[in-house]
């Protein structure tokens, strides 16, 4: 007679991508238009008939990974309304320095990186403008950023064809005192009052020893109009995030907050530990609840009660192994589909909401290839979602663009793989050696400016959410009806039996 041993539970689910899915239509009223749709996601759990601390205006996140969240890419993200995770597989003080560099940013505030010293020439004013792009030039003693201003030099002031090249921009710039100029200190609103009034192109703010400490651009105020979505702190400042791990997560989190960043978040590929639990905790003790703390990454409903009931943790990040870098299930052989780790998740925070009423907002993070997925995500639960990849090929983000057999890439990599080597967050010995990779290192198609290809998904995702009939995420989530789909349904959906004039224009 055999023995009974107790055999691993099979979870009655297929694990499903959102590949699978196709939302169905429902009722289009005459309200539904993509100007009256809000997209705006919680950050931080709130109380039922409370509004969230802190919140998101377009529900968009960039992954806290080193060749995603620059300081740039998080400056053009909270402009748009997102908000990037600096990763925390760096020194600290390199860490909270960028998260410094986001705070300090002052929209519409630029400083200057075009000067030059009264003695150069209008050759090398003409090269300056070649090799930046700008044609306004600060005139300072010493030709730095930060000391007395002269006089601003623009492509107003010369002649490139007629003016002789050598000869010194002293003797071209305007000069300080026909300039209209700020001091420092002045508020942004002044400063575009003074342009305005003055009809002026470019208003340069001095310290009161006459040093620059910034330009204000006309364009900028143009620029800042059309950014309607722009995500800023109480003091106007952009908002940032940033990874901890639950190594040095105290003196880290320290460094953080001391530079200013709005929301923290533990960034682990097993988020369901105790480990996350006790930092979580302590940083409470340390800080109290005010802050923000994100945990994760989970795909079941049993970590989510864990995280949010032990951790107490203000938001839930979603994914395991679906990351377009990721190998963690071909090597560990752990993980979900996305789809269903989302559903799963999103019904366990609706109960959790039905029992309490609190809202834990979650995340999707990883795996979402293209538009479709991004609102998919959003339809089975999601509150807002983190993408590594989406961002990696973006000017923005910090790796240069390369060529190779004519089209343009960035370089991206995972923070499991070698080259990153983020030992707390995939450590998996004492001894701190990466065993095995979990990431692999790769090169993404360049996709221009952040902005554009940001404008696009969110005119997609609004025009969706009309087709569907709903005006906001949390009614996304109540009215979305999905049908599965066969293979061949997607065979279908593609374009069929016509011939796509981009093949016949590569092979003409
Ligand atoms: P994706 O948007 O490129 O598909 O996925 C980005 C997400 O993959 C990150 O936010 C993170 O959760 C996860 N990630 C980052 N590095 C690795 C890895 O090396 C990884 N395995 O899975």
């Amino acid at each position: 007679m055999g023995v009974r041993v107790k055999v691993a539970i099979i979870v009655d689910d297929i694990s499903r991508t959102f590949q699978e899915f196709l939302l169905l239509p429902g009722l289009t009223c005459k309200e539904h238009s993509p100007d009256n749709v809000s997209l705006e996601a919680p950050l931080k759990k709130y109380k039922r008939g409370t509004d969230p601390a802190i919140h998101l205006n377009i529900p968009i996140v960039s992954a806290a990974m080193q060749a995603v969240s620059s300081p740039e890419l998080a400056i053009a993200l909270a402009r748009k309304g997102g908000c990037s995770f600096v990763c925390c597989s760096q020194p600290v003080d390199m860490q909270a320095g960028m998260v410094k560099k986001v705070k300090e940013h002052k929209a519409g505030f630029v400083q200057s990186d075009s000067n030059l010293p009264p003695d150069a020439t209008l050759q090398e004013a003409l090269d300056m403008r070649q090799r930046t792009g700008h044609s306004t030039i600060a005139i300072t003693a010493d030709g730095s950023r930060h000391s007395k201003l002269l006089g601003i030099l623009t492509s107003k002031d010369f002649w490139e064809f007629k003016d002789d090249l050598s000869s010194a921009v002293a003797n071209h710039y305007t000069p300080l005192d026909k300039l209209v100029y700020g001091e420092d200190g002045i508020s942004l609103q002044d400063a575009t009052e003074k342009l305005w009034h003055n009809k002026k192109e470019c208003l340069p703010i001095i310290d009161k020893q006459g040093n620059l400490k910034a330009l204000v651009f006309r364009k900028d105020y143009f620029d800042h109009k059309s950014n309607p979505d722009e995500l800023t702190d109480d003091h106007k400042r952009l908002l940032v995030g940033a990874a901890l791990n639950t190594f040095d997560y105290l003196p880290r989190a320290r460094a953080l907050l001391d530079a200013g960043v709005d929301v923290l978040c533990f960034d682990s590929s097993d988020g369901y530990s105790q480990w996350q639990a006790d930092a979580v905790q302590r940083l409470r003790k340390e800080y109290g609840r005010e802050i923000v703390i994100g945990g994760g990454n989970i795909v079941s409903a049993d970590a989510f009660d864990y995280l949010v009931q032990t951790a107490d943790v203000d938001f839930v990040k979603v994914g395991i192994g679906g990351g377009s870098i990721c190998i963690t299930r071909e090597q560990k052989g752990i993980g979900r589909g996305q789809a269903s780790a989302v559903m799963e998740v999103s019904a366990a925070r609706d109960r959790y909401f039905e029992e309490t009423g609190i809202y834990v907002p979650i995340c999707s993070d990883g795996g979402l290839v293209n538009d479709t997925h991004v609102i998919m995500a959003l339809a089975l639960g999601a509150d807002f979602l983190m993408m590594g990849r989406y961002f990696a090929m973006t000017a923005e983000s910090p790796t240069p663009v390369v060529t190779y057999r004519g089209r343009l890439y960035k370089e991206y990599w995972g923070e499991g793989s070698n080259r990153a080597r983020n030992w707390q967050r995939y450590k998996q010995s004492e001894k701190q050696r990466l065993v095995f990779e979990e990431g692999v290192d790769a090169y993404v198609p360049f996709s221009g400016p952040l902005a554009d290809k940001v404008d696009v998904t969110i005119a997609k995702v609004k025009s969706t959410m009309c087709n569907v009939g709903a005006l906001t995420i949390k009614e996304l989530h109540s009215k979305a009806r999905v049908t599965r789909i066969s293979e061949m349904t997607l065979v279908e959906g593609g374009t069929s039996n016509v011939e796509s004039l981009d093949r016949i224009r590569i092979q003409s």
